[in-house]
């Protein structure tokens, strides 16, 4: 791209000022900033939101788990089937930072462990080792990193022999970033040359694998199943034949695993029908009539929460162009450079980071399993250090599931 094709890239969205500095850079500098416009993505910044407000709430029957124990082995021989014959593969979601945790690397690199070292990583390769011993199959392990976290994590793996899992059936791939604005919506610049960008949440996995060129990797494999999960549950079980089976019997395009909420409040997106739609309404979206509502027998009538594990069909992921997700703005404290050259760092939230959540991808889905697991043997998430969703209420979890820490 050059400064003319920037620029009239940059018009038409009113964001000029980010080539404001351009006549006194070097010529490497010229270059690294007409890069970066070229890839930025200004679509989203003239996103309404979500306008989920307007949609009809219904609840979404959940598959019990008793339900599900009465057709278990037939789920079970079904999803081995298909795990042995290479049809499903798995896209973990470690795009993430353990920030909160007080740890500035990747959150899976996190040392849950007491006695032992015991990474969130190992936690993981663990769980899915002993998946590809009762499949007798290996299982493509996708890992979605971000431009910040990508080196690391690689060299990470690396060093740890892949967790001793056959590191051909593992690929890395960046996830792609939006830019970040100030409060009026204009692009911040980190220095000179550099306009500031950020991962664009958890919603664009599927886009990124896309751009990182492995769709033809998925149809040359026969992959016809992705089950995405996210990095920061301790006991999170990916490639279970009972869920795939449970989606292949019912001839479902998705699936989600659930948990009873503990309370009406959990930080958990719930499962529901939006509009005549499977979908998801995240916890800070969800109303508190609906927070609230009961059915005729007292019970809580949006009672299961996700818990970020999902399958999704390969070719039903096909309909999930970027631009039908809504965008959500994330209020952030972000450095950056003024007008004057002057380098700020905020007390105060200043930017907006934008983002897309992979639970949209449910309500483009004509229809969803909800899949109930067991709380206590399938969802210890990591958020934080002390208190709710915690190292330590992790390790409890942990230790209860007679894991070595
Ligand atoms: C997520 C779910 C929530 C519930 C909860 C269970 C979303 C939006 N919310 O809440 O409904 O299921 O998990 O624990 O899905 N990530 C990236 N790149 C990004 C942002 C996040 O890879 O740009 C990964 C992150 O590393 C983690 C996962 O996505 O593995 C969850 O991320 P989160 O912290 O944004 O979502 P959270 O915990 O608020």
């Amino acid at each position: 791209m050059n400064y003319t094709e920037a620029y009239l890239k940059l018009e038409k969205y009113n964001q000029t000022h980010l080539l404001k500095w351009y006549d006194f850079l070097s010529d490497n500098e010229k270059t690294l900033l007409l890069e970066k416009i070229a890839s930025l993505d200004l679509l989203i910044l003239s996103s309404n939101g979500s306008n989920k407000d307007k949609e009809s709430i219904s609840p979404l029957k959940t598959l019990t788990l008793s339900e599900i124990k009465e057709e278990e082995n037939q789920d079970r021989d079904i999803g081995i089937k298909y795990m042995k014959s290479g049809k499903l593969a798995c896209v973990l979601l470690a795009g993430g930072m353990g920030s909160r945790l007080g740890y500035e690397y990747p959150k899976g690199m996190y040392n849950i462990g007491i006695s032992n070292k015991l990474t969130i990583f190992k936690c993981q390769m663990d769980t899915l080792k002993a998946r590809v011993k009762e499949c007798g199959k290996y299982i493509y392990l996708f890992i979605m990193t971000s431009p910040e976290n990508n080196e690391i994590t690689i060299r990470h793996f690396e060093q740890n022999n892949y967790y001793g899992y056959d590191k051909s059936y593992i690929k890395f791939f960046i996830q792609k970033e939006y830019p970040v604005t100030d409060m009026e919506g204009k692009i911040l610049l980190e220095n000179k040359f550099t306009p500031a960008t950020a991962p664009n949440g958890n919603g664009g996995w599927y886009q990124s694998m896309r751009i990182a060129g492995l769709k033809d990797f998925i149809i040359k494999h026969g992959i016809e199943y992705l089950n995405v999960y996210s990095v920061d549950n301790v006991l999170q079980k990916m490639a279970d034949p009972v869920f795939l089976g449970s989606m292949i019997n019912r001839n479902s395009e998705c699936g989600a695993k659930v948990v009873r909420k503990v309370d009406p409040n959990e930080r958990v997106g719930v499962i529901c029908m939006a509009n005549g739609h499977p979908s998801i309404t995240e916890y800070i979206e969800l109303t508190d009539e609906l927070r609230y509502s009961k059915d005729e027998n007292g019970e809580y009538l949006y009672n299961f929460g996700v818990i970020l594990n999902y399958i999704f069909k390969v070719d039903a992921l096909e309909r999930t162009h970027e631009n039908a997700f809504p965008i959500y703005k994330a209020n952030k404290k972000y450095p950056y450079m003024d007008e004057v050259g002057n380098f700020i760092n905020p007390t105060e939230p200043n930017a907006y980071k934008y983002e897309t959540f992979v639970l949209d991808m449910i309500r483009m889905m004509n229809d969803c399993v909800s899949f109930e697991v067991d709380r206590k043997k399938e969802f210890a998430p990591v958020k934080n250090l002390h208190g709710i969703d915690s190292v330590d209420t992790a390790r409890e979890l942990l230790i209860k599931n007679n894991i070595q820490i």
